[in-house]
């Protein structure tokens, strides 16, 4: 179960066939068996002995998150304290903030309405969005406003007109899905224009499977053990694991964070390609190469014509494996083009020298070696060349399929590489069968181009899109004013809308710029069920409500029951199941297939009366699993599924395609801003907009965490010794970010862990601007969408490019505004 789009597109038994994996390396806690355990759990261990019940360190109660598995300690109906499950190998801080979720300052307490909203219906007063005053209205009153809204809208222009895809990270739990149920309840009401692709892989989930047949982004990957064992050389590129692997779409298992350890440990080599020594580099003790933003594809050709000149490549791997080789050649060469992608022109636009270029090549070529990367150099401007380029390299290098060689797009991710357990499988809500006339879903980060130009067409991964004409916008489970590049044009197309509902726990930025704002609980107000570990499969949580809903707060199901009532479907929205029917059907339709698979579980009521979680069993056969090997082992009976069925490095149907900005086969091109282009002259620095360290995007940003990472009480903008001499910048100074976009407030933390001409500032920052509601206003929270732009990556796959700008800084002059960014609006 990697995400819920990806859970929609590809068939579970497709994933499983891919998730074969086995023990993790960690294994589990010995700690746990000296541990006190209820006589229940123990009854239970002792009757199936295949489980391993693991109790945790306190008597609390135990919930999971994005960040980990843990128990709560409630006093006096107060979350006060979270314990991490012991069996968790790598728990981190983000844990912790539990507490200050559930009683964070800014959670919003009632349903609230915008005033003019209120006073005059759809659309009145759209140009006060962000700036408008707020009014508590009942439950009552807030389901009607709601119900009202979406029948005028089916009725007048049907369902094209109202947005909700609402792409976001919600909270973990499998029943209390707040993006699903909300398109259950929309497809019980005449359907939704909803969203293809996400922000996190939109340029590689689309190209890849083109090339591999397969998004290999959200796939099983090659073993850690695998990797451990075989490995001679490990490329982190673009990879910051230490940090992304905090978190996972379901519970994590942090395995991955053991692999990298046994990897450190054992002292295989590794290199790491980063504009900034992250800290992953910094963890593995890594041999840094710090190339200039954006101009990987380049550096990767220069190592490929290296292999090509040398003769250092696999020419029979090639013949056998791979199509289009031959048609690669001409263009690598030069012969097509009149320019040799070699070393020295690699090194031109990279600014990393030929000579550290061929050395590439050759410890690649001589070495098992395995190549890793991160999504973060596909957030960008032609992002689907990356790992286009990467896995032409990897075919070139001839050990895809091999122990611990070839390429990994998921080592970052959910600890891909930790191995599959065999058990059963948690299907969450789903979002019902769409009506008949639901219209084609639009590219999801093209939102406010879409909404700005209705009856634009624009290309799409080989077919047409039109947008059409939204007129409302439901956000349940996201944050799309830190999520979406180019926040001021975001702010002018929010203010077109006739209306605009976000169900929230907080006031972030999204629901302070909405219309109508539904108070939501946080996952530890209510009960649920999730898997751990998206690759692992191996443990099954209950999630125990910790403490009663805050205020009036309700859960995303309870919100869509309410209004689903008004529309005359709550029966078939909740198809007369209270939440514990709901859980308890998903648990049991789990454990019919693990008992297939000859695991038998306790019986629901045991298992969420024991207060503790089940942990599979990881077959040893799954221990070792290699990605691909079955290709290469009999590539006719187990080919790819690309049109060939081999490795396609030319790609007859992107040929069809025609894109000027896609060619059939890997290729550089200069993006519109890095720093070479005529803007640079004005705007000198490149972006960075990194995942943060001690938040998931967005969340955890209103807790104490944030003193971690704030600088002079802003986001921190990380820059070179250089950069900040020569203007004069002091560490802890509070500096304007800007370019022609817009302008955002941050403190300086200056650092020789980035490459010169480079700033990063991480996303995920709520934004808060100084003139509410008016384009152009000054972020002071540091907000970094306010300076990306907003456009596709290519006709191709329309990716996000929030990883791609030029910009300059300034020591900030004047008084320190207040930051606003987490105080609740007026009449909240
Ligand atoms: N420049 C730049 N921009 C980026 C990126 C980048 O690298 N650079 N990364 C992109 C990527 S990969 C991603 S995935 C997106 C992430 O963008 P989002 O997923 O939008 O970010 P989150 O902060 O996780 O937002 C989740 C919101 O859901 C709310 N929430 C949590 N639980 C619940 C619930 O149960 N019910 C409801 N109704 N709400 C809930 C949280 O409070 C939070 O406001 O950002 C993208 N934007
Ligand atoms: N702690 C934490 N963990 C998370 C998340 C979070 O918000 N916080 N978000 C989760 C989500 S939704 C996702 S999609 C994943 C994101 O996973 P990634 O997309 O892999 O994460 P990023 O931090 O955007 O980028 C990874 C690395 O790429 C580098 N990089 C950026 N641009 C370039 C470039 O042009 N060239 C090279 N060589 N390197 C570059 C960055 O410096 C960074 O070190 O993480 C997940 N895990
Ligand atoms: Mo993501």
């Amino acid at each position: 179960m990697i995400k819920d789009n990806q859970q929609i597109n590809e068939p579970a038994w497709s994933r499983r066939r891919f998730l074969k994996g086995a023990a993790a390396i960690g294994g589990v806690s010995l700690m746990s068996t000296l541990l006190p355990k209820t006589a229940l759990a123990k009854a239970i261990e002792q009757a199936l002995p295949q489980f391993i019940y693991t109790k945790t360190a306190q008597d609390g109660i135990l919930t999971s998150a994005h960040w980990g598995a843990f128990q709560a300690v409630v006093k006096n109906g107060k979350m006060v304290d979270v314990v991490p499950v012991v069996d968790d190998p790598y728990p981190n801080e983000l844990i912790k903030m539990a507490p200050y979720q559930v009683h964070a300052k800014n959670r919003i307490k009632y349903p609230m309405v915008r005033k003019s909203y209120l006073e005059g219906g759809p659309g009145a007063g759209k140009e006060k969005r962000g700036s408008d005053e707020w009014v508590r209205v009942s439950w009552d009153k807030a389901n009607q406003l709601v119900a009202n809204e979406i029948t005028r809208l089916q009725t007048k222009y049907g369902p094209s007109s109202i947005y909700a895809g609402s792409y976001g990270w919600k909270s973990t739990g499998m029943f209390h899905n707040s993006r699903t149920l909300l398109q259950r309840l929309m497809n019980l009401n005449g359907g939704f224009l909803g969203y293809a692709g996400d922000y996190s892989t939109g340029a590689a989930q689309m190209i890849m499977p083109h090339v591999m047949g397969s998004m290999e982004v959200y796939e099983q990957q090659t073993t850690w053990p695998v990797i451990i064992e075989s490995s001679e050389l490990v490329v982190l590129w673009g990879f910051n694991a230490m940090v992304t692997l905090k978190n996972a779409w379901n519970v994590p298992d942090h395995e991955g964070q053991v692999g990298l350890q046994a990897l450190k440990e054992k002292g295989t080599r590794v290199i790491a390609i980063d504009p900034v020594r992250n800290e992953t580099v910094d963890f593995m003790d890594a041999e840094w190469i710090a190339p200039r933003p954006y101009t990987d594809v380049a550096m990767m050709l220069g190592i490929a014509h290296t292999l090509y000149t040398e003769e250092l490549y696999d020419k029979e791997f090639l013949e056998h494996y791979t199509k289009g080789f031959d048609k690669f050649v001409p263009y690598l060469t030069g012969e097509s083009d009149g320019t040799p992608k070699t070393a020295e022109w690699a090194a031109e636009i990279s600014g990393i020298d030929a000579k550290t270029i061929k050395m590439l090549a050759h410890e690649f070529a001589k070495n098992r070696t395995m190549l890793m990367a991160g999504w973060g150099m596909q957030r960008q401007q032609h992002g689907e060349q990356p790992h286009w380029m990467m896995v032409t390299l990897a075919a070139m290098l001839g050990q895809i399929g091999l122990p611990g060689g070839g390429f990994g797009f998921s080592y970052h991710y959910s600890s891909g590489g930790s191995p599959t357990a065999k058990g059963g499988i948690i299907s969450g809500i789903n979002a019902g069968k769409a009506p008949k006339g639901s219209p084609a879903p639009i590219p999801v980060a093209r939102i406010a181009e879409a909404i700005l130009e209705p009856g634009k067409t624009i290309q799409f991964n080989g077919k047409s899109v039109t947008y059409p004409e939204i007129k409302m916008v439901y956000v349940a489970g996201g944050n799309p004013f830190h999520q979406h590049q180019d926040t001021n044009n975001l702010l002018k197309a929010w203010q077109t809308l006739d209306t605009i509902i976000v169900n929230e726990p907080y006031w972030t930025a999204s629901a302070k710029h909405a219309d109508i704002v539904l108070p939501t609980t946080t996952s530890y107000e209510r009960n649920d069920i999730d898997m751990g570990g998206d690759y692992s499969q191996r443990y099954v949580f209950p999630m125990h409500k910790a403490v009663e809903p805050q205020f009036e707060s309700k859960s995303d199901f309870d919100i869509f029951s309410g209004i689903a009532e008004k529309l005359g479907v709550k029966a078939a929205f909740t198809e007369n199941k209270t939440e514990m029917q709901w859980i308890k059907g998903m648990y049991d339709e789990m454990a019919k297939q693990a008992r297939a698979n000859r695991v038998p579980l306790p019986p629901f009521s045991m298992f969420w009366e024991a207060n503790d979680y089940i942990t599979f069993p990881i077959p040893d056969t799954n221990q070792k699993w290699i990605r691909h090997a079955d290709f290469r082992e009999n590539p006719l009976l187990n080919p790819l599924g690309t049109p060939s069925g081999r490795i396609e490095i030319y790609s007859d149907t992107v040929e069809k395609m025609g894109y000027a900005d896609c060619a059939p086969h890997a290729k550089w091109y200069e993006p519109k801003e890095w720093y070479k282009a005529d803007i640079a002259k004005k705007y000198p620095l490149s972006l960075n907009t990194a995942h943060p360290t001690n938040r998931l995007h967005s969340q955890l940003d209103n807790t104490p965490l944030r003193d971690k990472y704030a600088v002079a009480n802003r986001e921190a903008i990380l820059i070179n010794a250089s950069d900040a001499k020569a203007r004069g910048i002091a560490d802890g100074d509070l500096v304007r970010a800007f370019n022609d976009r817009g302008q955002i407030l941050v403190g300086a933390k200056i650092s020789d862990a980035i490459r010169p001409g480079v700033i990063r500032v991480s996303e995920g920052a709520w934004y808060d601007s100084a003139t509410p509601g008016k384009e152009g206003g000054l972020c002071r929270n540091g907000c970094i969408n306010v300076l990306t732009f907003d456009v596709g990556s290519s006709q191709l796959a329309q990716g996000n490019c929030g990883h791609m700008a030029q910009l300059e800084i300034e020591k900030y002059q004047g008084k320190a505004p207040e930051n606003t960014a987490h105080a609740v609006p007026r009449g909240a």
